[in-house]
């Protein structure tokens, strides 16, 4: 038995699960994973013995279940410093942690209009201006830390700062969320987007995601 436990939802649409999920491949711990349905009767109920926020991703550590995704980063980062879950420069750091916050708390239109959905292909759909706006702000983001840090960094992957890092995982699901609607992006975004998709963690959670037999009929537009 492993010594954590990871609660996600569907990996098909759970972009919150995602990024715990990867956080854990990065950090490089065993753990065993207990996926609970979403938008099932029976969901909430389920959710509720492990998280008192009736949310998942959790990770349940010992008797200690820490139920958000930026806090599962923060919680191993400390367990793990040697993962380089955040850059090591301070600056690159503090950068890390703004980007991070800002995908954490923000662009609810993205997130709304653009829910993830990995194995379908929706071109098109949700280009509102609203949207367009936010995905200039993530894309102006993305060229800029790389822009910084990247080449300063010990490696440069071609991630935000050089080596993959909870930054990435924030916009991890933002990425899958580009390619389901179609969104054009220029040839340095999309590189980046590519390293992203190309990164083992992402592949093989996208693999997953393409085999559940589970559809939840409000994120499929056709
Ligand atoms: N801020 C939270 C967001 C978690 C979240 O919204 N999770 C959704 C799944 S993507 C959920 O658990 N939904 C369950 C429900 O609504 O019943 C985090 O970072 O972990």
């Amino acid at each position: 038995m492993s010594e954590f436990t990871l609660v996600i939802g569907n990996k098909n649409y759970s972009s919150w699960s995602l990024r715990g999920w990867l956080i854990c491949k990065a950090a490089g711990i065993e753990f065993e994973e207990v996926l609970i349905r979403l938008y099932e009767p029976d969901t909430k109920a389920n959710v509720a013995r492990y998280s008192p926020s009736g949310l998942m991703p959790v990770l349940v550590h010992g008797g200690l279940s820490i139920w958000d995704s930026l806090a599962i980063g923060e919680y191993l980062h400390e367990l793990r410093p040697a993962a380089g879950l955040w850059p090591e420069a301070a600056a690159a750091r503090a950068i890390a942690r703004s980007v991070s916050a800002e995908m954490h708390a923000g662009f609810a239109e993205l997130r709304r209009e653009m829910p993830m959905n990995i194995r379908a292909s929706f071109p098109g759909h949700g280009h509102t201006p609203e949207v367009m706006a936010q995905v200039q702000r993530i894309v102006g983001m993305w060229l800029d830390c790389r822009k910084r840090f990247a080449g300063s960094a010990p490696r440069d992957d071609g991630f935000l700062f050089g080596t993959f890092t909870i930054a990435d995982v924030m916009y991890a699901p933002v990425v899958t969320r580009f390619r389901t609607y179609g969104v054009k992006l220029d040839s340095e975004a999309q590189r980046y987007c590519d390293a992203l998709l190309n990164h083992a963690a992402m592949k093989e959670w996208c693999e997953e995601a393409r085999h559940e037999p589970w559809l939840v009929a409000e994120y499929e537009f056709r």
